[in-house]
């Protein structure tokens, strides 16, 4: 297809405004480059712009899912909840495109189309639905690790007359479900938080579950001033700690290394009760091994599963709430009242692992020959994960290869950041980086920092081009491997996987292990970016 004439040129675009975008924006500016963002929701804010619905909250305590890059911004933020909800994690990411003058540089309601290479001038061009054409040197994909919504295609899903909502997709004005009959599709983390607050509303909620889920209870609350201002006096070293750990958050969170086997039973159930109560992902602190061997984690798996039995009333239900599988293997869901939400009289569980969702008509859903009348349905059924958000877009590098493509088979990158024939793309908390599995925000500042150095070194260099070298490439995708095969992470069919995405090919993604990786990254930098090939002005000698 013929590529129009550019409409304008630039030195950097960055695509995506969410957390990502706004950081990568920010440091590529103070680098004197010409910078744009472009950005397909009206606002700013990616995953916390889209996920609006009721519920929605972050796995992760807001003291540490925040930025790191501004001292002052750190300081002035105040956080009302211990885990924050979406709509003050949007508020905060509004905040910090206003404080850092970033809004004008980003053009909203804007989706990339298309991108391709030009060997020749060593220059992206990039076409958006709007109609613009960028001439750009870099290319920045900062378009987010759960941002492809994943709706299944199941049969006659336009014949429904009733609404239909993807929590990841949700209005923007919100929902009002008082006195309707409501079904849910999806018990991962989107629903077993979206779960009880339609509860609340709906005359009556029919649960959609294919595979259980575990959960431990989140234990919300509002932030401790006490605890705020201890790490406030030293909010650099509570990071410099926090770096250290292994999913980059929680530097004083308990976590035992022991092995659940070597523990007698009482000592056990004391653990893991006291996890329990600490909540989220505290619990899988309780011993050293419960993501390691499966022998170890089926005790943690067994105390939840005995849990969800004292909480929840009717056996059968209980029963079938009970997950079969691995805790910890799929995201563990942090939860505010989820089991308990079974109880109501309201509230209906169907088994659809047996007797899949056979279709849709035009007033319901049938499972297993019975019909069950909805007048509306929500979607929780996940996303494209971490390659969906890439590759719906048309990405061509050198000799027109295109990014679909060369990950025909699974993801290939070196370090998640860039992609060999690929040159000056760059794939923030990309596939093969630590992103989902680790705190995403130090994530997201990790590759923009790096991104940014790299850009400089290649400038001092005088070079105009940077790109993955194809072994170092071969040798990262291999660690990767390497390193999810000594976890219990593969054995499960997880989003981590693209199991959750029929026909994508089952490739573990993220990189198991954030303080290796960040020592990785300093040893690459100083020893000036090993693995990374450049290039100079055409014409001239490299
Ligand atoms: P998840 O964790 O991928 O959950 C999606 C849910 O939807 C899960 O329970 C799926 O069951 C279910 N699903 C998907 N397709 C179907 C079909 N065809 N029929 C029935 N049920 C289906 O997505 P979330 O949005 O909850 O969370 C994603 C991440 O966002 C989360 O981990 C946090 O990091 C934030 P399955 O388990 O595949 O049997």
């Amino acid at each position: 297809m013929k590529w129009p004439a550019p409409t304008q040129r630039l030195d950097a675009l960055v695509v995506g405004a969410g957390l990502g975008g706004l950081c990568m924006i920010h440091l590529l500016r103070a680098e004197g480059l010409s910078v744009k963002g472009v950005e397909r929701a009206g606002g700013v804010g990616g995953t916390w712009y889209w996920n609006r619905y009721p519920g929605c909250r972050c796995d992760v305590e807001s003291i540490d899912y925040s930025y790191q890059f501004s001292e002052e911004l750190q300081q002035d933020w105040a956080w009302t909840e211990r885990y924050a909800a979406q709509p003050e994690i949007l508020a905060y990411a509004e905040h910090v495109a206003t404080r850092f003058a970033l809004h004008p540089l980003i053009q909203l309601e804007t989706g990339v189309r298309r991108a391709r290479w030009d060997d020749e001038r060593q220059r992206w061009l990039v076409e958006t639905d709007r109609g613009d054409v960028f001439d750009t040197r870099f290319l920045i994909m900062a378009t987010g690790c759960l941002s492809a919504a994943n709706t299944p295609a199941f049969p006659g899903r336009d014949e429904f007359a009733g609404r239909t909502f993807h929590t990841g997709l949700w209005p923007q004005d919100g929902v009002d479900f008082t006195g309707r009959r409501v079904g849910v599709i999806g018990t991962g983390s989107s629903g077993i938080q979206v779960i009880p607050f339609l509860a609340q509303q709906a005359a009556e909620l029919t649960v959609f579950q294919r595979t259980a889920n575990f959960s431990v209870p989140a234990r919300n609350r509002p932030v401790d001033p006490d605890e705020v201002a201890r790490v406030k006096a030293s909010y650099a070293d509570h990071r410099r700690r926090a770096r250290q750990q292994p999913a980059a958050f929680g530097p004083d969170h308990p976590r035992h290394s022991d092995s659940v086997l070597a523990a007698t039973p009482e000592e056990r159930r004391r653990r893991f009760e006291e996890h329990w109560q600490l909540g989220g992902f505290m619990f899988l602190g309780a011993f050293g091994d419960i993501v390691l061997s499966e022998e170890a984690n089926w005790h943690a798996a067994e105390f939840v599963r005995g849990k969800i039995r004292a909480i929840v009333a009717d056996p059968a239900t209980a029963e079938l709430l009970c997950p079969k599988g691995i805790i910890g293997c799929k995201r563990l869901c942090a939860d505010s009242g989820y089991y308990e939400t079974f109880n109501r009289d309201n509230v209906r569980l169907v088994d659809v692992s047996a007797h899949p969702i056979e279709r849709f008509t035009a007033t319901g859903l049938v499972t297993g020959g019975t019909e069950h009348a909805l007048d509306d349905v929500v979607f929780a059924t996940g996303f494209d994960a971490m390659t969906g958000s890439l590759l719906r877009i048309d990405i061509r590098g050198r000799d027109d290869l295109s990014l679909a493509d060369k990950w025909a088979a699974g993801p290939l990158t070196y370090l998640g950041l860039m992609v060999s024939g690929f040159p000056n793309l760059f794939t923030m908390t990309g596939p093969g980086s630590p992103s989902v599995l680790a705190n995403l925000v130090t994530g997201v500042e990790q590759h923009a920092e790096f991104i940014r150095d790299l850009i400089a070194w290649l400038r001092a260099e005088d070079a105009v081009a940077v790109e993955a070298g194809i072994e170092a490439e071969r040798d990262w995708v291999h660690t990767v491997n390497v390193r999810s095969e000594r976890t219990l992470y593969p054995r499960c069919n997880s989003w981590y996987l693209g199991a959750n995405v029929p026909g994508k090919p089952r490739v573990f993604m993220p990189y198991v292990g954030f303080p290796d990786y960040t020592a990785k990254l300093d040893t690459i930098r100083l020893g000036r970016f090993p693995g990374f090939e450049l290039r100079c002005q055409p014409g001239r000698a490299t």
